[in-house]
């Protein structure tokens, strides 16, 4: 005989409620404990067995016992619990100063027996649209389930297929690894004859630098010797203030006189100083004055004045020598700015010194040492050919393993979804969820992506919660963190994303890897 339970359900719990209520000392009491409160010789003992009163003292309005257990119908007891039978709905249990407060909380309206809320039993009707409501998920848990099921034999399938190709790649990693280190030692040994092909020319090169260098500073000792020679008048082999005073080249301020102080500078601070001197201290400071000054300065001569051998000064050599330094450009700004004043430049002066090193001609290797670098750059690019090889099938190797040490559910469900994305927009920003990989943020205004967390793991046992952390970092704050709430549904989306707290994320999913139970509306309705 197939018995219909909740139409059963309805009629024990009519038949309970009218009980109840024809006595209204029971009110309030779970008919599955009715027999708690049973007259024993018209007296009551407290549940916490410390008092006895009359029978008729049950739900009179007074709270006799410390436990409230003699007024369960009443709002007498601050502790009290009142039972809503709710026939045909689920009963209820309230506090009891909800009882006859003018709002009706059960819903057969037990609660307000004495009091003008005037409630309507709509028991019946909430009990059709809940069992109407657990039919529709029972059929949403069936149908979702066989969904499951689907996914599950895929996800098994996809998982013996990635350790088959993980097999295939172990060894292919070891050959292109066995080949890479082939051609690691060959790029290796070419390198060495190439290096010491290159190293003589190498060589060569350092010794024509070296040999150019030496030359200059010989060079530049006998220009600085000279000059001594020149400047040291009287022949006393020292160059003092009042020698340099004669030459109007180092009247720097171009007042017409040169300065005790100007003499000075050009002695390094010194009163005279002897050839050695000159050439360490002093040289270097007249040089690439001398230079400037034959380049772009021409000092003021007046009518009356005879031309000496300041001409001569101007003759120093500019090419090869040593480039000028801070203090003279110092100079060169301050000549420039005195002359712009005066608007003495005159058009050859503002052209750019032509001092642009020469190209460096491109070496000409010999036949074999061409060869050799040939040999080498061709290593090279083998060495290249075997690294990438290598490392795309670690890459590949990596992820498959990755995901192989994932866990997918407890019958691989949702390793179909490993690594699917699934979008979902607001009003501000379009959210995306790469399963087993990411979320992420980013603003509809434009702007890049926020990364809202990696995958981190399971949150609860009952794949139900997912959890992504160490996200973009937060301003003052933690890094961004996402928890993925998931239900059964029929496909797989994203229904809704909230912020619950700054930088911490909140995405409800549905999915059909999440519709564990599998009761049918069917065996559910009969007995
Ligand atoms: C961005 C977004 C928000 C987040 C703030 C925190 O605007 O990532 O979700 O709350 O940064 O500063």
């Amino acid at each position: 005989m197939i018995v219909n339970l909740p139409i059963l359900s309805i009629v024990i719990g009519i038949f309970s409620y009218f009980a109840l209520c024809d006595k209204p000392i029971l009110r309030g009491i779970d008919p599955q404990r009715a027999q708690l409160y049973a007259n024993n010789n018209d007296k009551f003992t407290c549940f916490d067995g410390k008092k006895t009163i009359k029978y008729t003292q049950l739900n009179d309005d007074y709270c006799d016992c410390a436990d409230a257990s003699d007024e369960p119908g009443t709002s007498a007891c601050v502790s009290g619990r009142f039972f809503c039978i709710n026939a045909g709905f689920k009963s209820l249990i309230i506090p009891s100063s909800r009882v006859n407060d003018g709002i009706c909380d059960c819903c057969d309206g037990s609660d307000e027996y004495f009091s003008n809320a005037k409630c309507i039993n709509n028991c019946i009707e909430l009990g059709s649209a809940d069992r109407l409501r657990e039919k529709q998920l029972a059929e949403l848990l069936k149908n979702g389930n066989q969904l499951r099921l689907e996914l599950a034999q895929k996800g098994k399938k996809l998982k013996e297929d990635q350790k088959i190709r993980l097999a295939e790649l172990e060894k292919s990693k070891d050959q292109a690894n066995k080949i890479r280190e082939e051609k690691r030692q060959i790029k290796a040994d070419a390198e060495i004859f190439e290096n010491d092909a290159l190293n003589v020319y190498r060589q060569a090169e350092e010794e024509s630098k070296k040999q150019k260098e030496e030359e200059e500073a010989q060079k530049n000792r006998v220009e600085a010797e000279e000059t001594f020679l020149k400047y040291d008048s009287n022949s006393d082999g020292k160059v003092d203030i009042t020698e340099l005073q004669t030459r109007i080249v180092f009247d720097k301020n171009r007042n017409g006189i040169v300065e005790i102080e100007e003499a000075r500078y050009f002695l390094d601070d010194n009163d005279e100083l002897d050839l050695e001197s000159f050439i360490t201290l002093g040289w270097p400071k007249i040089k690439p004055f001398l230079m400037l000054d034959s380049g772009l300065f021409k000092p003021p001569r007046r009518n009356d004045e005879p031309i000496d051998d300041e001409e001569e000064e101007h003759e120093v050599e500019q090419q090869g020598g040593e480039e000028p330094n801070e203090e003279a450009e110092l100079l060169n700004e301050e000549e420039e700015q005195h002359h712009e004043e005066e608007g003495e430049f005159d058009e050859e002066a503002q052209e750019e010194p032509q001092n642009e090193a020469p190209p460096t001609p491109q070496v000409q290797y010999d036949d074999e040492t061409q060869r050799l670098i040939h040999e080498a750059n061709e290593a090279r690019n083998q060495y290249d050919i075997a690294d990438r090889e290598y490392r795309e099938i670690e890459t590949e190797f990596n992820k498959i393993k990755s995901a192989l040490e994932k866990d997918f559910g407890p019958e691989e469900e949702f390793a179909p979804l490993n690594g699917e994305c699934f979008n979902y927009e607001d009003r501000e920003y379009i959210y995306k969820l790469c399963m087993f990989d990411k979320a992420t943020q980013q603003p509809k205004s434009g702007g890049s992506e926020t990364r809202l967390g990696g995958w981190d793991g399971w949150k609860s046992n009952d794949y139900r919660q997912m959890f992504y952390s160490n996200g973009a970092g937060c301003w003052n704050g933690p890094s961004r963190s996402t928890l993925v709430d998931i239900e059964c549904g029929l496909d797989t989306r994203i229904l809704s994303v909230t912020e619950p707290n700054r930088c911490e994320y909140n995405f409800k999913i549905q999915t059909p890897a999440a519709c564990f139970a599998a009761l049918s509306a069917d065996t559910h309705d009969e007995l």
